[in-house]
């Protein structure tokens, strides 16, 4: 019998390398955070259960290598996506930047009307290049949710994944 309170939602990350895909995954799925760096070569995802409003919901979390050499996922990647994470890292306006040459490349292989946040990342750095209004801007431009997040401390990271898995349970109904 199929059971109409599961859903699952498949929730890729895209973005700069360095600009902290992987950490934000880890700290949602896990709760963990790792300071090293190791490079993510190869898109794996992992999954978390959660009940949201009578509904059991598999959230598929993918984390993505860094797009600066192409640019694009392909097609084939983004088609089946609920929702797509942008992030950028608030201490690189590089960062920034190249998220706006990545959404341009990518948006027309995204269903119509997809969902976006944009994560902030990094909020706690020190050496924060771009500001919250900077951000915001971007977001509102692209009609994306925006969130300022730290994989590090974990500040805002759960809020930000209940706001787009929300966005993505209203769309389904
Ligand atoms: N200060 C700070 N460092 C972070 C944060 N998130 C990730 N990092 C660090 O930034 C580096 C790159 O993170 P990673 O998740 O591997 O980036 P990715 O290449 O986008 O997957 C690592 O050294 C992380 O420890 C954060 O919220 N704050
Ligand atoms: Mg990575």
């Amino acid at each position: 019998m199929v059971d109409n309170r599961r859903i699952s939602l498949r929730i890729p990350i895209l973005g700069l390398s360095y600009v902290g895909k992987t950490q934000i995954m880890n700290r949602f799925i896990l709760n963990n955070f790792n300071p090293s760096y190791h490079e993510t070569t190869r898109a794996n995802f992992l999954t978390k259960e959660l009940e949201l409003e009578n509904k059991i919901a598999t959230i598929e979390i993918w984390d993505t290598i860094g797009l600066e050499h192409t640019h694009s996922l392909g097609r084939s990647f983004l088609r089946g996506t609920n929702a797509i994470i942008l992030v950028y890292s608030c201490d690189s306006n590089e960062s920034l930047e190249s998220l706006k040459t990545i959404f341009e490349t990518n948006k027309n292989y995204y269903p119509s009307e997809h969902i976006y946040i944009i994560f902030a990342n990094k909020k706690d750095s020190n050496n924060r290049q771009v500001s919250y209004e900077k951000g915001l801007q971007f977001a509102t431009n692209i009609n994306a949710g925006f969130f300022e997040v730290s994989a590090m401390t974990g500040e805002n990271i759960e809020e930000a994944f209940r706001s787009i898995i929300n966005k993505c349970l209203i769309k389904l109904n």
